[in-house]
C-alpha cells in the first residue's frame, strides 16, 4: 500500500517537473515529401529613411558615420533580418550543429551578420578583423551572458551557446553603435529574411503550423500556415512601426 502510494506521488511529480521546466523534447528524423514554406516581409507603410550614426572613436577604422542596422528596408519595402519560425513542431527534420562553426566578424566597427541564426549548441567563430581593441558582450537569460574584451592580437574567440534562446543581444562597449542578435534554436525550422525581405524553409512536413515573424524593433507578428505534402505555401506578411 504505502509503495503504491509512493509510486504515484513519484509519478505526478515527474509529470509537474516536466511541465515546469517546459520540456517540449522535438522530434528529429527523416521528412518524407516534406513542402516548403516562402514568403515575403514587407514594411507597411512608407520606408523610413536609415538611421545614420555619428562615429566618436577609432575613426581610422570605423569611418566617420554608419547607417544604423537595425531596421533595413529594401527598394520594395522588403525587410531584412526578420527571423522567421515555427513555434508548434514537435517532428521534422534533424536539427543539427553546423559542421563548420558559422563566423560572426568583427570589420569597420560593425557586425557581420547583423542577426545570426544556428542551432543550441553551435560554437561561433568570433572574428576581430579590425586593429583595434573591440570588446564582444552578451545579454542572455537561459544561457550564460560574457562580456570579453578582444584586443587586435585576438583574432579569434570561440563561444557555445548551448541552450535555445531568442534574441541574445551583443553589444561592443567600446563602440556604442555595434549592436547583432543571435537566436539559438530548438528546432530547424527557422529561416532569416534577406535583403529583399524573402525568406524560405524546406522539408516541413505536411500540417498545420503557427509561424512567427520576430523583428527587433518591429517586435512579433503571428501567422498560421498549411503545409502539404510536396507543395509551397507562400505568405506575404507585414509588419509596421509598434
Ligand atoms: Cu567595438
Amino acid at each position: 500500500m504505502r509503495t503504491s502510494t509512493l509510486t504515484v506521488t513519484l509519478t505526478a511529480l515527474a509529470a509537474f517537473l516536466a511541465l515546469g521546466t517546459g520540456a517540449h523534447a522535438y522530434d528529429g528524423g527523416p521528412v518524407a515529401d516534406g513542402g516548403t514554406i516562402s514568403g515575403t516581409v514587407v514594411f507597411d507603410g512608407a520606408a523610413p529613411a536609415p538611421e545614420k550614426i555619428a562615429v566618436t572613436k577609432d575613426k581610422p577604422v570605423c569611418g566617420e558615420e554608419k547607417v544604423s542596422p537595425a531596421l533595413a528596408v529594401g527598394a520594395d519595402g522588403g525587410i531584412a533580418n526578420v527571423v522567421v519560425r515555427l513555434t508548434n513542431i514537435s517532428k521534422g527534420k534533424p536539427l543539427e550543429v553546423p559542421a563548420s562553426n558559422p563566423v560572426f566578424d568583427q570589420k569597420g566597427c560593425e557586425y557581420t551578420p547583423h542577426v545570426l541564426l544556428f542551432p543550441a549548441g553551435t560554437t561561433i567563430d568570433i572574428l576581430n578583423s579590425d586593429g583595434i581593441l573591440h570588446n564582444v558582450h552578451t545579454t542572455s537569460e537561459a544561457n550564460t551572458s560574457f562580456n570579453q574584451a578582444q584586443p587586435k592580437f585576438k583574432k579569434k574567440l570561440q563561444k557555445t551557446i548551448e541552450k535555445p534562446e531568442m534574441g541574445i543581444k551583443v553589444v561592443c562597449d567600446a563602440h556604442g553603435w555595434m549592436s547583432a542578435w543571435w537566436i539559438s534554436q530548438d528546432h530547424p525550422y527557422y529561416a532569416l529574411t534577406d535583403a529583399k525581405g524573402a525568406f524560405s524553409m524546406g522539408d516541413v512536413p505536411a500540417g498545420d503550423y503557427d509561424i512567427e515573424f520576430w523583428h527587433e524593433t518591429l517586435g512579433k507578428h503571428m501567422d498560421k500556415v498549411s503545409v502539404t505534402a510536396g507543395g509551397t505555401a507562400t505568405l506575404t506578411v507585414k509588419m509596421a512601426k509598434k
